[in-house]
């Protein structure tokens, strides 16, 4: 059985569309130029870079997962493409940046500012993904030009858009949720089949309370890119 004949997660409703979504505060922010991938590696590690494009012995990876988000939607089927996480960590972080052994957290900033902590170990799972591709063309701005995190076990919360800055670190007490949100909407996992929707509360309940914002999140989403488009056109 495929994970698109499966069941949905705990809590989980399906969605017949992919809106665009996303914190409010964020929801008219987007990268300068979306076409142009800078991605600095940092945090605890021997060598930190810059880079501006993949190795080519990384190989391509396509899949096809469900995408789960916190407030309770789902959209099944979506076909990525991209590479593996396991694959950049292993082959390209490891031997050119060498994090330091007791790395167990990694960071993902999205060029809006938005940002996401996930276990290391977690990530290495097979479908982890530094997704370019949704379908046969590459990320809208919609979701995520140039570049994101596909963690289809991990709420979409810990699925970062607009990818500029990935940061190893010992410490998760480094890391904090972005302002003004409050910290206990992050959890440190955020497992979809485990509901760990947020730290504290029971993610059966939240849910609830989570769907309610659910139109009005889209529609802001909506408009923040509408809005984005208008003003990038008078620009000419
Ligand atoms: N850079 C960035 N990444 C982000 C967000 C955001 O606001 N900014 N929102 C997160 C949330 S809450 C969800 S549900 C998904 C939504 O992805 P989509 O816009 O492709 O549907 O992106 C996640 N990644
Ligand atoms: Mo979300």
């Amino acid at each position: 059985m495929d994970s698109a004949e499966r069941e949905l997660p705990p809590g989980q409703q399906e969605r017949a569309d992919f809106p665009r979504f996303g914190l409010g505060r964020f929801a008219e922010s987007y990268p300068d130029d979306p076409a142009r991938l800078t991605l600095a590696i940092g945090g605890d590690l021997a060598s930190p870079i810059e880079i501006a494009g993949f190795d080519a012995s990384i190989p391509r990876h396509r899949q096809v997962s469900d995408f789960h988000c916190v407030t309770g939607w789902s959209v099944r089927r979506l076909n990525w493409s991209g590479m593996r996480f396991a694959d950049f960590h292993h082959r390209f972080v490891a031997p050119h940046c060498r994090p330091a052994e007791d790395c167990r957290w990694v960071v993902f900033r999205g060029d809006d500012g938005y940002r996401s902590i996930l276990w290391l170990e977690d990530l290495l799972a097979d479908d982890v993904l530094l997704a370019d591709m949704l379908g046969d063309e590459p990320l809208g701005l919609d979701h995520g030009a140039p570049l994101r995190l596909v963690a289809p076990a991990h709420y979409g919360y810990k699925n970062v858009k607009h990818l500029v800055a990935i940061e190893y670190l010992r410490d998760r007490r480094r890391y904090r949720f972005p302002f003004p949100y409050p910290q206990f909407m992050d959890h440190p996992r955020a497992r979809v089949a485990l509901q760990e929707r947020a730290q504290f509360f029971p993610g059966a309940l939240l849910v609830h309370f989570y769907r309610l914002l659910v139109p009005l999140t889209v529609a802001r989403s909506a408009r923040g890119l509408r809005n984005y488009l208008a003003r990038t056109q008078e620009r000419g």
